[in-house]
């Protein structure tokens, strides 16, 4: 049995744990790129000025619109994101030994994992994951970040703290537009956390039966993606109907909010539901660097508009947002199942039913989520 996914990638057929349900399966190619998802250069936003105003209102619909968009002309060393993307890729080309020094399916936080190694999910992503928690600082812990390749440490420290300026710079123009003051939303987030993913998605043989990445929103405030020219980054504004591919940029970063983020601004910026689909030609490769509150940051609309109703029935902590999101998760995955295992087609409607009402609402359901998936299910 192949410990890791780069070594199945060689297979001819898909293993039936990564095969999806039809109606997840990709509608659109990897490489039918779109040009829907705004590009925005940042140049001239930290001067104040009629330039930085039209950046800041190109960023704000972006947000309102589809809560997804690319930023160019962003301020992050160019050589820095270079050697990143060569140090990801060499971490993924080391022999599965090396990688699995840094296993955590064990329920370590941070190292290496391959999704299917993850409890609890009903169909695997077809993807490689290495991650590591770099904010707050004195959560750092060395011990879970590769040795190897060369030069990981220093060149990860440097990208975290210039992806962490970036993304309080993006904060600070959304807390302007809710009208408040410039470090609302970053206050918001208490301590913020930073967590570095990095997606390797192994060329795959039968990739128009699964995933790398399943449909999901980011649970967190803000992410900034950096992907590789290959392509296969998707997002929907209509529940998963329409498709879009994400056209790469050399040296760009996808932008989307996550739900934290939608639930302070009571919705007006949207939190993107997204997807990540594999392809037979290549591997690809993705680095998403997750902003996220403090697990005991509250959780609720920073500002209601007048006439507008609150999105959220009550303040709840982060830790608890995250809690209801994945029991969500797993009840939706499992009330599917039942529909489809049910032969009695009344019943199996009952359970369609309630998959669509469980969609619509954040249940406080009691779910058991394994420790490992936990920390990766960001
Ligand atoms: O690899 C991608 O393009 C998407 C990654 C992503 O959505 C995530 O890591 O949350
Ligand atoms: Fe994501």
């Amino acid at each position: 049995m192949a410990k890791t996914l780069t070594e199945q990638a060689q297979q001819e057929s898909l293993h039936p744990k990564f095969i999806r349900d039809e109606d997840e399966r990709p509608k659109v190619a990897y490489n039918d790129f779109s040009v829907e998802i705004p590009v925005i250069s940042l140049a001239g936003i930290d001067e104040p000025g009629a330039l930085r105003d039209e950046v800041c209102r190109k960023i704000v619909a972006a947000c309102e619109d589809w809560g997804i968009f690319q930023v160019i002309d962003h301020g992050v060393d160019a050589k820095l994101i270079t050697e990143m993307i060569c140090l990801a890729r060499g971490f993924f080309d080391l022999p599965p030994e090396e990688k699995l020094r840094y296993d955590m399916s064990g329920g370590k936080k941070g190292g290496f994992i391959v999704s299917s190694h993850l409890q609890g999910e009903t169909v695997q992503d077809w993807r490689e994951i290495v991650t590591y928690f770099s904010y707050p600082m004195r959560a750092r812990d060395y011990s879970r970040w590769p040795e190897k390749p060369e030069g990981w440490r220093a060149v990860t420290e440097g990208y975290s703290e210039q992806l962490m300026n970036l993304a309080c710079k993006l904060l600070e123009v959304l807390s302007e537009a809710m009208g408040l003051e410039k470090d609302a939303l970053s206050k918001a987030c208490v301590d913020m956390d930073q967590k570095v993913v990095v997606n390797f998605y192994p060329k795959c043989p039968q990739p128009d039966l699964t995933l790398g990445l399943k449909r999901h929103t980011d649970p967190g405030t803000i992410t900034l993606l950096l992907q590789d020219q290959v392509g296969g980054l998707q997002a929907t504004r209509d529940g998963g109907q329409t498709w879009i591919t994400v056209q790469p940029i050399e040296g760009a970063f996808v932008v989307n909010l996550g739900d934290h983020g939608h639930y302070l601004s009571n919705g007006r910026f949207k939190n993107a539901d997204h997807q990540a689909v594999v392809n037979s030609n290549c591997s690809r490769l993705s680095i998403a660097t997750f902003q996220n509150p403090s697990p005991d940051a509250t959780v609720y609309p920073l500002k209601i508009r007048y006439g507008d109703k609150p999105i959220l029935e009550e303040p709840i902590t982060y830790s608890e947002m995250y809690k209801r999101k994945m029991g969500n998760d797993l009840e939706h995955a499992r009330l599917k199942k039942l529909a489809k295992d049910h032969t009695q087609k009344t019943q199996a409607e009952l359970a369609e039913d309630e998959v669509k009402n469980i969609n619509t609402k954040l249940l406080p359901v009691n779910v058991k989520i394994s420790k490992g998936m936990e920390e990766i299910l960001a």
